[in-house]
C-alpha cells in the first residue's frame, strides 16, 4: 500500500452558506445538524473521510458573524479561530457572488495561517446561469491566492467529488488519526442532543432556536434499545410553552423526528423523552455555557 496521507481541513464561512450540509455528504452520513436559520452549528465537529490511502478529518465550525454579543456568540466566533491554528488546507464557502465584510476578515484571517486556502462556491443550483461565476471567480483570484477553486452544490452533491480529489492532493504523509470506519470524534450522547435541536431549530420560529439548549440525561441500553431522556432548556417561559404546544402537539412532533434519526445514527431502536426546562440568562452565562458542554 501507498504512504498513507492524513490531514484536517477546516470548512469555514458565513452562517448558513452550507458547511454542515456539505460535511454530511463529504462523510456519507448526517453527523453535523443543518437549518434554513442561520447559527445552527455552535461547535467545532470532525467528519472523517477515508479512502483508499487517505484520511480527510474535516472539521466543520460554526458560521463567523458580528454583531451578537452574547457569550454564546463569543463563544462561536472563538471556536473558529482555534480550529484555524493547526490546519493543514482551509476550505472557504461562500454561497453568493460577492464578499461581505465577515467574508474579508475570514479570508484574511485563512491566509495569514499560512496553509492552502480552497474557495469553494456553494448553491450553484440556485444559479440562473452558471457563467455567472467566471467574474467573481476572476475578481476573487486577482485578489487571493486559492489553491483550489471549486463551484459547487452541496445539497445536490454536485462536483463534491473533485472537492474531495482536490483536498486529498494538498494533505501531507501522515498515519490516519481516526479507524477507518469511524465518521465523527462525537460520542452518541452529543449526537442524540444535536438532533433534538435540529428539529427545534427547523420546527421552531425565529426565537426559540437561538435560545435553546438541549442536556442529555440519560442514556443507556437495555435489550438492545437505548434509552434517551433529553431536557430542553429555554431562556422564557412563552418559549416554553410554544415548544410544547397544544396538549404536547409539538413536542410530540419534535420527539419524533429526532427519535428517528437516531434510530438511523445508531442503527437499533429508540425510546426518546423530551423535558423542558426554562433557565433564563444561560446563553449569556459563561459558566452555564461550560456546564452545558461549551467549552
Ligand atoms: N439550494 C441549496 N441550498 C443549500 C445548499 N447547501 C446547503 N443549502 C441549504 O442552506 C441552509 C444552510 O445549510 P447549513 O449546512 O446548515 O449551513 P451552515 O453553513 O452549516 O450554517 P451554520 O451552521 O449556521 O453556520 C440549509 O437550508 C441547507 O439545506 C446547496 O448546495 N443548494
Ligand atoms: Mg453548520
Amino acid at each position: 500500500m501507498n504512504e498513507t496521507r492524513c490531514g484536517l481541513v477546516a470548512l469555514v464561512g458565513r452562517p448558513n452558506v452550507g458547511k454542515s450540509t456539505l460535511l454530511n455528504h463529504l462523510v456519507g452520513q448526517k453527523v453535523s445538524i443543518t437549518s434554513r436559520k442561520p447559527q445552527t452549528t455552535r461547535q467545532r465537529l470532525l467528519g472523517i473521510h477515508t479512502v483508499d490511502n487517505a484520511q480527510i478529518v474535516f472539521v466543520d465550525t460554526p458560521g463567523f458573524h458580528q454583531g451578537q454579543q452574547k457569550a454564546i456568540n463569543r463563544y462561536m466566533n472563538k471556536t473558529i479561530s482555534n480550529v484555524l491554528g493547526d490546519v493543514d488546507v482551509i476550505i472557504f464557502i461562500t454561497d453568493r457572488l460577492h464578499l461581505l465584510p465577515e467574508d474579508e476578515m475570514l479570508l484574511e484571517n485563512s491566509f495569514r495561517i499560512g496553509c492552502p486556502v480552497f474557495l469553494v462556491i456553494n448553491k450553484t443550483d440556485e444559479l440562473a446561469d452558471q457563467k455567472d461565476l467566471l467574474p467573481f471567480i476572476d475578481e476573487l483570484s486577482k485578489r487571493f491566492n486559492f489553491a483550489e477553486v471549486v463551484p459547487i452544490s452541496a445539497l445536490k452533491n454536485h462536483n463534491t467529488d473533485a472537492l474531495i480529489r482536490a483536498t486529498i492532493a494538498k494533505l501531507p504523509a501522515n498515519p490516519w488519526l481516526f479507524d477507518e470506519d469511524q465518521l465523527t470524534d462525537r460520542n452518541a450522547r452529543y449526537l442524540a442532543a444535536e438532533f433534538v435541536r435540529e428539529k427545534i431549530t427547523r420546527q421552531m420560529g425565529d426565537e426559540v432556536p437561538y435560545e435553546t439548549a438541549v442536556e442529555i440525561e440519560e442514556f443507556k441500553e437495555e435489550k438492545g434499545i437505548y434509552h434517551i431522556s433529553a431536557l430542553i432548556l429555554v431562556e422564557k417561559e412563552g418559549q416554553k410553552r410554544m415548544l410544547i404546544g397544544e396538549n404536547g402537539s409539538r413536542l410530540k412532533l419534535i420527539g419524533t423526528e429526532a427519535r428517528k434519526d437516531m434510530e438511523r445514527m445508531f442503527d437499533t431502536k429508540v425510546m426518546l423523552k423530551l423535558w423542558v426546562k426554562v433557565k433564563s440568562g444561560w446563553s449569556d452565562d459563561e459558566r452555564a455555557l461550560r456546564s452545558l458542554g461549551y467549552e
